[in-house]
């Protein structure tokens, strides 16, 4: 559990922030995982919405409050939470009913919303590469360097080295892109764990059994991304895109992965061109 000490945190209005709030962004896989979890458990909260795509995250006021610089952010009562899979299994101890982790399950789905966790840059490569057609430089030499020094640098009153991951991520993308042997890299661990989520799931209908539990949504946000990437979800893995049909019917898990018109003809453009240049995910994978 992640919650953050007094003095990682520097942006102190927080502190007096009293319910349920919620630091988020629009396209966020992270995000996009903890408003379906909060829907579905019926929870009110206040929405703060972060523009990444501006880099909002990156402001001295942001990094005040998650020192990582990433969303979501919970702060439940003043007190600050970062690190989506922990704000879930927080807010399913807090808040029992419905309960989306069963009881007795805790320790599995933990050790497995950490198998996803620790896929999360692979998703975010593919993203970049077959998803989101950004126009020009992601993260200027000059937001990256505010990135490194702003806010406390510390969780849990330590020094902290996730930020040099993340800064190492976007200089990465800034030098060379995602390359085809990145961008196979990752898609082949996705195959992996879908074909492992595809065993577990058998003549389920969902990955605990047939109540929907907080895997669903984590998985299910993930497919959503690999399917808007061109990964045939569907062809490789038929019983795992079937799950994913059935749940991308429900309104809770379908107004999140809908997308706003321009978004969608702006990723279709990046698409087109991938086509056009024999660079789909299918093709570089050689699926
Ligand atoms: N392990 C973190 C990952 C959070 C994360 O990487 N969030 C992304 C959005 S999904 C983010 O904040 N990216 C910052 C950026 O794009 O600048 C969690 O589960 O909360």
């Amino acid at each position: 559990m992640v919650k953050l000490a007094d003095e990682d945190i520097r942006t102190r209005e927080v502190l007096d922030w009293h319910g349920l709030h919620v630091c988020h962004a629009h396209l966020s896989s992270c995000s996009q995982k903890l408003r379906i979890f909060l829907a579905l458990k019926g929870l009110d909260w206040e929405s703060h919405e972060i523009n990444v795509g501006r880099n909002e995250n990156l402001s001295e006021w942001y990094l005040g409050i998650n020192p990582r610089g990433l969303v979501p952010v919970l702060i439940h009562d003043g007190d600050v939470h970062i690190e989506s899979n922990d704000i879930i299994q927080y807010l399913d101890r807090t808040f029992p009913e419905p309960r989306l982790i069963p009881a007795g399950f805790e320790d599995e789905v933990a050790a497995l919303l950490e198998h996803e966790d620790d896929l999360h840059l692979d998703l975010r490569a593919l993203s970049f590469r077959f998803v989101f057609n950004p126009r020009g430089e992601v993260k200027s030499a000059e937001e990256l360097a505010r990135y490194a020094t702003a806010g406390s640098g510390t969780v849990g009153k330590k020094k902290d080295g996730r930020k040099d991951v993340e800064i190492d991520f976007w200089r990465t993308l800034n030098a060379e892109g995602i390359t085809d042997d990145v961008a196979r890299s990752a898609i082949a661990r996705f195959r992996s764990a879908f074909d492992e989520l595809q065993e577990r799931l058998g003549q389920d209908t969902c990955l605990l059994g047939d109540g929907i539990s907080v895997l669903d949504i984590a998985w299910f946000i993930y497919a959503n991304r690999l399917v808007m990437a061109g990964y045939p979800l569907a062809r490789l893995h038929p019983k795992l895109g079937d799950w994913f049909e059935g749940l991308a019917k429900r309104p809770e898990f379908a107004k999140e992965i809908a997308l706003p018109p321009p978004v969608a003809a702006h990723f279709d453009a990046g698409h087109k061109r991938d086509v056009e240049q024999g660079k789909t995910l299918e093709l570089v994978a050689g699926l």
